[in-house]
């Protein structure tokens, strides 16, 4: 594979890197990849010792000491020089990611379009990072607020966004003027490397000091615990399941860290009877079988007008139809394979679970055998007639089950199925109807992050900020504000008059 060799990819690659440097650890366990689109054996990698975090942390600190002195425009430069260092390398990366994840083609490369994306939102934001102007109620005062670097930053990404998440972090936190520490998931190390591999020419030619980005591929319950626990990291950002994220969040509150929190999202579509039919087909179809139904905001639910039901169902079972299932890396394929044999399993038995509670699997479900599915890992997306209440609806699977529900009534009824689950990340309404799509965006509507009109749950923009509530965990990455999570604010109080009256009316003379 020609991509391999230009990103670097050896046949066994070490774990982690303080930049430039790899720690050359080789006792603690090697990961072997395979691919899921072809179940070829791609490459190995040492995972890193907790002493390689050790010297991590190390040279982290030294460098945060140097980076937060660099004009944070300075900082941008090197953010957008690594943002032409990702188009140079879109083609081959996207492809990586593809081939490792599992994910098509075209959803890889976009994926490196999203690192590009954030990187161009970061240089710009390098030239603001501002705060407020604030009247002092005192003469001769004068208050604002200040944003400062906040330290070392490590972002522990899902396998699912192999190098985005990453990106939507590191880029924002770099020019925030903090260094960073990329733990990425176990499944898909070999893209992070690769990314490592892309930037070092960036931090080479700018003679930039180890330390300011690096990367630590190991494992959850050693090196994972220890970053939770590690007071030198003031901000760690958590993308993966509801599960690990309420562990990572309980450890860092517990010594007062911060968190960023995208965890689980159980994502709906709303269609009323004014949908324009021919336009959410596809949003629908993306939305639920894109990325074999492995984004945090894949459609799982779609909640139809009981009037047009049929009418969708039927339009719905033949576009699936008509779903090309196969290598990801073949562009006319729709649909790759799901991460591995265990994915395959959660998809069974979620699919059983859906029946033993009544609902009825109107499509797909099941797991391709034969040649061009020899991983053992693709299967056909399903769509199953179900209620909002069962147990495994209220669940987030990380496949291409999609529960179709119906709803009566009025719109209010089809909003309170959607906010009817403990997750809270992306939601849509199809509608026409101005009425309908202003009340799901109102205060009494949708209860998610993101709510959108007339377009799927999946597929945001980097300009947005990126995040959901309740069980999704609060947090915000990506555009917008984002930027402020990575920075400490300070508010200052100046008095350049000769007096010092004190706030409130306060007397106190001496
Ligand atoms: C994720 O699945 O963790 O909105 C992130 C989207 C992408 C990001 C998904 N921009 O689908």
């Amino acid at each position: 594979m020609e991509f391999l060799k230009k990103l670097g990819i050896k046949e066994k690659n070490f774990g982690s890197s303080t930049g430039t440097v790899w720690n050359e650890t080789t006792d603690q366990g090697e990961l072997k990849i395979y691919s899921p689109a072809t179940g070829e054996y791609i490459a190995s990698v040492y995972q890193a010792s907790e002493n390689d975090l050790g010297k991590l942390l190390k040279s982290s600190e030294e460098a945060f000491k140097y980076w937060r002195t660099v004009p944070a425009p300075k900082r941008g430069e090197i953010v957008r020089q690594i943002g032409n260092k990702l188009r140079e390398y879109k083609k081959d990366l996207g492809s990586l990611v593809s081939f490792e994840m599992g994910k098509s083609l075209q959803e890889g490369m976009g994926e490196v379009q999203e690192m590009i994306d954030i990187c161009d939102f970061a240089v710009g934001q390098s030239r603001q990072l501002y705060g407020f102007t604030m009247q002092s109620e005192r003469p001769m005062h004068r208050m604002y607020d200040q944003y400062h670097p906040l330290g070392i930053v490590c972002t522990i990404s899902a396998f699912n966004f192999p190098v985005a998440v990453w990106a939507w972090n590191a880029m924002l936190a770099a020019v925030c003027g903090d260094v960073n520490i990329w733990k990425p998931s176990s499944k898909v190390p070999l893209s992070a490397i690769a990314c490592q591999n892309i930037i070092k020419d960036v931090l080479v030619e700018n003679k930039l000091p180890e330390g300011i980005f690096t990367l630590i591929v190991g494992k959850g319950s050693t090196i994972g615990e220890k970053i939770l626990n590690d007071n030198r990291i003031p901000l760690i950002s958590v993308t993966g399941s509801t599960n690990v994220g309420r562990h990572a969040g309980e450890v860092i509150a517990k010594r007062f860290g911060r968190a960023i929190l995208e965890l689980g999202g159980n994502n709906a579509i709303i269609m009323t009877p004014e949908v324009d039919l021919k336009m959410a087909m596809p949003a629908v179809v993306f939305g639920a079988v894109g990325t074999a139904g492995q984004r945090c905001t894949s459609t799982r639910r779609l909640i139809v007008h009981e009037s047009i039901y049929d009418k969708v169902k039927e339009s719905l079972t033949k576009a699936y139809g008509g779903l090309k299932i196969g290598n990801p890396l073949d562009e006319k394929n729709h649909v790759g394979p799901l991460i591995d044999k265990n994915a395959v399993k959660d998809f069974n038995n979620a699919l059983k679970l859906a029946v033993e509670e009544g609902g009825k699997v109107i499509y797909g479900g099941q797991v391709l055998e034969g040649e061009n599915y020899k991983s053992g890992s693709y299967v056909v997306p399903a769509i199953v007639e179900a209620e909002n209440h069962y147990k495994i609806v209220q669940e987030e699977t990380f496949a291409p089950i999609l529960y179709l529900i119906k709803y009566s009534g009025d719109v209010k009824n089809a909003i309170a199925l959607q906010n009817g689950v403990v997750q809270g990340l992306s939601s849509s309404i199809f509608t026409n109807n101005m009425r309908e799509a202003e009340m799901f965006l109102s205060a009494e509507g949708s209860d998610c992050g993101i709510a959108n009109v007339n377009i799927g749950t999946s597929g945001a923009e980097i300009g947005g900020a990126f995040g959901g509530e309740k069980e999704t965990g609060g947090g915000r990455e990506s555009g917008s504000d984002s930027w402020k999570t990575y920075m400490r604010r300070q508010t200052n109080t100046i008095n350049y008059g000769t007096a010092l009256p004190l706030a409130q009316g306060i007397k106190f003379e001496i």
